[in-house]
């Protein structure tokens, strides 16, 4: 295909239209490009307006993110949403290859630039961090080697857990920091860090209370695997968590023009006579390697699950499982922790989720069991509490014949979880009008499907499921249609990372702290042991990247 930039410059736009005039480098974040899109062909909202697919790309979950994300003005474009999805996506000077990095410069910068506070990743850990310690009255500056923010955050589906909230309150729910401290650590197979999990719990609850403050609406309360009660928070309606709170941290940033570097790949950690690190070596996309000098720096880099190669490693059991995680979850930050002497903990601990839909990427919420689906095999029967934590539901659907389940649910779930639309878009969901319909289309047995629904609805009239054991049941399976998705295990989240302390100070590996380093998020072990509970992943990006942020700022102050 031919670049955009020949497709333009055979209409008249000039260089300078694109670049600005005079000696103009393009930044990392490719500034002038995009803004001169947006000045010719109108914003996303604009460019979604009027699509035949109200949830097209230009609309997509990923929120506000650049044009020249997929726009590639020099070489063939390709869609980032490719990546995850198998779309068929046509697009002016655009190839229909997989998204893929585009090559950093290889020129060196020799300008420094400087920090008080370095933030390494722009998941929810590393924005909160960042907004923090901005608030703390530090010097921000952000990197993130993707093209786009977000991280791994982007994509959480299910909800926030914590205990206490206004929003149980609300609800009735009768919650503690003990319980979701028990929860997790029982969850976890006891190999968590009772300190962290601790302040995990104890803080839960304030945090949701300040993502609200930023603007977070997180009212919607529900239940997740191995948790005792609800505690899982999200916006109105169930819509998915995380694209929620990544705009929210986005607007945030924005408003106090934190200074947010996309394109930006670290390369090493910088470390200073006393063995402190005090800044980053930085690849970036156009500007080249350069250093950034900071007198704390926090990692928050994220996990390894879209890393095979990593995965297979630690656990050579999951070779070849895909991934629900997006592509920069590789784990980079590992290695450049370890390589300034940081310990790292709990490697081989790697969380494989029960449910990501058959032949695909896309993660099938656990908020969808927890709302009231079941599990059922090919003989069309339940075989496991559908909301036991996910060791042991993945485990149990691996023991199905094919290695698969069919997740079934009925028009009240659908209404009950709006993140539930999104799998209809996807054309992931099988219908029937009738539990035999479903299992026509499904290709199993009608007779079985429909008993087992019978079963299940009675044990949920009784308030006890004396096969399983589930100890939730919200709502019956009654109400016409009926739906089921294919769902297999897949790799999701990576418990292991860097041992840290309570103050989010990385930990060498005599147990000493690193001095100006510090780490939050899915790039730290300790705080979920064997198996991380669904919902305690935001929760720990948001208390930790809090904590983080104050302890940097703190640490950065003279
Ligand atoms: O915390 C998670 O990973 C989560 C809640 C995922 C999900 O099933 O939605």
């Amino acid at each position: 295909p031919q670049p955009l930039a020949k497709l333009h410059a055979d209409k008249g736009v000039t260089c300078a239209d694109c670049h600005g005039k005079g000696k103009v480098r393009v930044d990392d974040n490719e500034t002038a490009p995009n803004l001169a899109c947006v000045r010719c062909h109108g914003d996303l909202k604009a460019m979604a307006k009027g699509a035949a697919d109200p949830l097209g790309p230009h609309a997509s979950h990923l929120g506000a993110t650049s044009c020249t994300i997929c726009h590639r003005g020099h070489e063939a474009s390709r869609s980032y949403c490719l990546s995850c999805h198998d779309f068929e996506m046509k697009m002016p000077g655009g190839s229909d290859a997989a998204w893929k990095p585009q090559a950093m410069s290889t020129r060196r910068d020799k300008r420094v630039d400087r920090a008080d506070v370095l933030v390494v990743g722009s998941g929810a850990a590393g924005m909160v961090a960042a907004i923090t310690a901005h608030d703390a009255g530090a010097r921000v500056i952000v990197l993130e080697k993707q093209p786009l923010t977000g991280g791994n955050s982007m994509l959480a589906e299910g909800g926030m857990n914590a205990a206490g909230t206004r929003a149980q309150a609300r609800k009735g729910i009768k919650d503690s920091v003990e319980l979701m401290k028990e929860d997790t650590l029982k969850g976890g197979k006891y190999l968590a860090e009772p300190s962290l999990v601790e302040i995990l719990a104890r803080n839960s609850s304030a945090s949701v209370d300040y993502m609200e403050k930023l603007g977070a609406d997180l009212s919607d309360v529900g239940r997740l695997g191995g948790a005792s009660v609800s505690r899982a928070h999200r916006p109105t309606g169930g819509l998915p968590v995380g694209a929620h709170l990544v705009d929210v941290l986005r607007r945030n940033a924005a408003e106090r023009k934190l200074d947010v570097r996309v394109n930006s790949r670290v390369v090493k950690l910088l470390e200073g006579k006393d063995g402190a690190i005090q800044g980053v070596e930085v690849s970036g996309l156009h500007r080249g390697t350069y250093r950034i000098l900071a007198k704390s720096v926090i990692l928050a880099a994220g996990g390894f699950s879209a890393n095979p190669e990593r995965v297979a490693r630690y656990q050579p059991s999951l070779k070849g499982m895909a991934s629900s995680n997006q592509p920069g979850a590789t784990g980079d930050g590992l290695d450049l922790g370890e390589a300034k002497g940081g310990r790292l903990r709990d490697m081989e601990q790697i969380q494989i989720h029960p449910s990501v839909a058959k032949g695909s990427r896309i993660l099938i919420t656990e908020a969808v069991r927890g709302n009231g689906a079941i599990l059922v095999n090919r003989q069309g029967v339940r075989f496991f509490n559908e909301i036991g934590t996910r060791d042991a539901v993945s485990q149990a659907i691996l023991h199905q014949e094919g290695k698969s389940a069919f997740l079934v649910f009925d028009e009240s779930v659908r209404r009950s979880l709006k993140q539930i639309d999104g799998y209809f878009h996807l054309k992931l969901v099988k219908e029937g009008a009738t539990p035999e319909a479903l299992a026509q289309a499904l290709g199993i047995p009608g007779a079985a499907l429909k008993a087992t629904l019978d079963t299940y609805n009675a044990a949920v009239d009784a308030r006890q499921d004396p096969q399983f054991k589930r100890p939730d049941m919200p709502r019956a399976l009654r109400e016409a249609k009926f739906y089921a998705i294919e769902v297999n295990p897949g790799v999701h989240y990576t418990m292991g990372g860097l041992a840290v302390d309570e103050a989010t100070r990385v930990l060498a590996k005599d147990g000493k702290a690193i001095p100006g380093f510090f780490a939050a998020g899915e790039v730290t072990g300790g705080v979920h042991g064997a198996n991380r509970l669904g919902g305690n992943s935001i929760s720990q990006t948001i208390t930790f990247g809090r904590i983080a942020g104050a302890t940097a700022a703190a640490f950065a102050k003279p």
